[in-house]
């Protein structure tokens, strides 16, 4: 007799003889389908952070594969969120996660956001593109998202508090926008020669 069993990503073919039963092989299961890869993520400021990222035309095989680097390279950073120009894909997809678990992805794809009513408010931001800077920035509370998942359908949202802010922030990435463009020209300048000595530092 011969059975089969899916045991995690490993598929496994288990023999049974007359006294024995024996696992002859296992090999893995789609391990070459969900090969994901960590990313370069671009630092400010790298001029490829102003590119405007272009609308997804169609959520395919190629989009999907995209979306896993992107949360693969988001997770081993350690960030809440990852616009695919960071990765230096110009492209109008977005991965997030603000959950303390860390077990709450969220894709966005060709997002657009509405502003409900007009109550800002202040929350302190960093940026996997600016890394070991963060600074205060105020942006509209309330508002309503309108994006494809990793599926191809849309669906709406309307967060606040620290999913607001990060939908924004992201958003702004694809844009060509960083958060330290709301900043005085003096903090944003400080925050450039800072990073670009230590980026002469590791070249
Ligand atoms: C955007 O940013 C965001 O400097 C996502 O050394 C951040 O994931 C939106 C990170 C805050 C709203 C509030 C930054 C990791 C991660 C760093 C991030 C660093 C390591 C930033
Ligand atoms: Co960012």
């Amino acid at each position: 007799m011969v059975y089969t069993a899916n045991i995690g990503m490993f598929k496994v073919v288990i023999v049974r003889t007359a006294r024995m039963l024996t696992v002859v092989y296992t090999h893995l299961l789609e391990i070459h389908h969900k090969a994901m890869t960590i990313r370069t993520i671009l630092e400010f400021p790298d001029p490829r952070l102003r590119i405007t990222a272009a609308p997804v035309a169609k959520v395919d095989k190629r989009i999907r594969h995209l979306v896993d680097d992107m949360f693969e390279t988001m997770y081993e950073a350690k960030g809440i969120g990852l616009a695919a120009t960071q990765i230096d894909e110009h492209q109008r997809i977005v991965v997030m996660d603000v959950s303390e678990e860390r077990d709450s992805p969220l894709t966005l794809i060709n997002p657009e956001v509405e502003f409900i009513g007009d109550s800002q408010r202040e929350h302190d931001e960093g940026c996997l593109s600016v890394p070991g800077f963060y600074e205060t920035v105020s942006r509209p509370d309330c508002i309503r998202l309108r994006a494809l998942n990793e599926k191809g359908d849309v669906f709406e949202l309307e967060p606040d508090g620290l999913l607001a802010v990060c939908i924004q922030h992201e958003l702004d990435h694809l844009n060509g926008k960083l958060f330290v463009d709301y900043l005085s020209a003096l903090k944003r300048q400080r925050i450039r020669k800072k990073l670009e000595k230590l980026h002469r530092q590791l070249a």
